[in-house]
């Protein structure tokens, strides 16, 4: 057999609602947009197989309600991505995110800048700057990107591992 044996990782979604968390897993696992909007009760799966890795995607609730869960289902998470709508008032409220929960060891957080398509969405870099951790744009929407968010899984994950390796 080519390649590595196959490892598994989890990964995970974590942000505030309609940000398009469930849209970026489906986008991932089933290859299908997600047209009207329908809230995450709690937790949805997905899963893909990307290179050597069968990865395990958390779509998490954003819900203030849901908020409580968030620590416990992302347990042993490879990688955590926190999604934006990369509005200005959104990324107010994921600053607070990034500060409470991305700081956990072991596990690599990135920023998804989400929704590029729409009008005055703020380009990846801008988010970045203002989150201070390597962030992504992304249209969650678009079946042409499923390509470029399943290289970002990857990256993110082989990361981790060589990160955690040289511990
Ligand atoms: N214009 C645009 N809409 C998006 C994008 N990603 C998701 N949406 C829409 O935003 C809404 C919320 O998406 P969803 O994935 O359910 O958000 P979640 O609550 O974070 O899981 C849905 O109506 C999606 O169709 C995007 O990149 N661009
Ligand atoms: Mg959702």
């Amino acid at each position: 057999m080519v390649g590595g044996p196959t490892q598994h990782a989890k990964v995970s979604f974590i942000g505030l609602p309609a940000v398009g968390k469930t849209s970026i897993v489906t986008l991932l696992s089933d290859n299908k947009v997600v047209e009207n909007y329908q809230q995450t009760i709690g937790l949805n799966f997905g899963f893909l197989s990307v290179g050597d890795y069968e990865v395990s995607l958390f779509d998490i609730a954003g819900q203030d309600r849901f908020q409580f869960l968030w620590r416990g289902l992302t347990r042993g998470s490879k990688v955590i991505f926190i999604v934006t709508d990369s509005t200005r008032i959104n990324l107010l409220k994921t600053k607070e995110i990034v500060q409470k929960y991305a700081n956990v060891p072991g596990t690599t957080f990135k920023i998804i800048a989400n929704k590029q398509d729409l009008p005055g969405a703020l380009n990846p870099k801008e988010v970045e700057d203002f989150l201070g951790l390597k962030t992504y744009g992304m249209v969650a929407i678009d079946l042409k990107r499923k390509l470029a968010m399943s290289k970002i899984l990857r990256e993110a994950i082989e990361e981790n591992i060589l990160k955690e390796s040289n511990n």
